[in-house]
């Protein structure tokens, strides 16, 4: 089979598939043993950038749970430094930016990223590609602009976003040059990810939820929309975002081939109200930590909620926990490839 032909890519171009292909938000992490084998020897943002670590990572998960696609390892803040921000992860407290933006002279002082500052990224790439199994599909991916944001104004992650809205609200040349900024970043490192191999690009908006319909269009849809009119065309595109049910149609004018759903909308509902693209999602990520009867009871009604339309990937709302069995993984993974698309 050529990678072109996978379940995988098929979905995301709306193509009719065999099974239903599945893959998982944060499949190689902390849950695995054999990441935390190699986090223990190893820093997370030297994990990051070691090429062939980054490869090893991806291509354990990916083979270890028989996913039908690979996410290259890395994160989403790492442009951030080369904008000109100081990046910490903290042991267990998650990322630190340790000079947050507050103010329109403090985005003064950042710059766009220059893209080969990355290139570890690339390298990692590159060197997964060319030892993955050739019918697995490799997916690059990039932070949102407003997540991003987030992250640079709050200096790590936030229950409110009082911070990053105190900004939008008080200064909003301030703030949309912040977002153009990382916008225009974002496109020249999304590029050079595909040119090294990223076969599929996701976007992650992972905090965008946190916004009224009305901010999301005046403060982040031009931004978004920039960004995926930039790369549009050249790789199919998922733009995924969590708490997102008010926001769902505006992400999908915004764009991308894909849009991700989390648990807290019935797929098969949404899924119709958004009309012609594919989805993703959308399973609890908390029903791995359940029964079996409970885990195959819900992804069931998600698969049938799905109903055998081309074009659904299925996958978690949100990333895997920490404390998921890779067993209730593999078994999800099974369940999803024998359920019968046309049942
Ligand atoms: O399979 C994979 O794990 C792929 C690699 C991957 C991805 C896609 C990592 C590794 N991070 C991400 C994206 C990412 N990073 C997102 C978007 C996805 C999501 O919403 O879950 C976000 C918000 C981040 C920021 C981040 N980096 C956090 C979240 C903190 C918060 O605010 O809640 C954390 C904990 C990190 C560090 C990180 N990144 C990745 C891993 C495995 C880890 C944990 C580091 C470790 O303890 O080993």
């Amino acid at each position: 089979m050529s990678e072109d032909q996978s379940p995988f890519l098929k979905a995301c171009r709306g193509e009719k598939t065999d099974y239903t292909p599945i893959w998982l938000m944060r499949q190689a992490g902390r849950y695995m043993q054999e990441y935390r084998e190699v986090r223990e020897r190893t820093p997370f943002m030297d994990l990051c950038a070691n090429s062939d670590l980054a490869a090893e990572v991806t291509v354990t998960a990916v083979e270890r749970i028989g996913a039908d696609a690979a996410i290259i390892f890395s994160d989403i803040l790492l442009i951030l430094v080369p904008m000109g921000m100081d990046l910490t992860y903290g042991k267990g407290e998650g990322p630190i930016l340790g000079n947050p933006i507050r103010s329109g002279a403090d985005v003064d002082r950042l710059c766009e990223a220059p893209p080969e500052a990355l290139s570890f990224v690339y390298e990692a790439i590159r060197k997964t590609r060319a030892s993955l199994k050739p019918e697995t599909p490799l997916i690059g991916f990039c932070g949102a602009p407003f997540t991003l944001a987030s992250y640079m104004i709050e200096g790590g992650g936030s229950r409110n976003y009082a911070e990053t809205k105190t900004l939008m609200y008080t200064d909003s040349g301030a703030w949309h040059a912040l977002m153009n900024l990382v916008s225009r970043s974002l496109v020249k490192y999304v590029k050079k990810q595909i040119e090294a191999g990223a076969q599929v690009i996701q976007i992650f908006d992972s905090w965008v939820g946190c916004l009224s319909p009305e901010d999301y269009r005046e403060f982040v849809f031009p931004h978004v929309r920039l960004l995926l009119d930039s790369i549009s065309g050249d790789v199919p595109v998922i733009h995924f975002g969590t708490g997102t049910a008010t926001l769902l149609d505006e992400q999908k004018k915004a764009g991308g081939d894909v849009i991700g759903l989390d648990w807290r909308v019935n797929l098969g509902e949404t899924w119709d109200r958004l009309g012609n693209v594919s989805v993703q999602g959308n399973l609890d990520p908390c029903t791995l930590l359940g029964d079996r009867e409970t885990l195959s009871k819900r992804a069931g009604e998600i698969l049938r909620q799905a109903g055998g339309r081309p074009g659904h990937i299925f996958n978690l709302g949100h990333g895997v926990l920490p404390m998921t069995s890779v067993d209730n993984v593999k078994f999800l993974i099974d369940f999803v490839h024998e359920w019968k698309v046309d049942a």
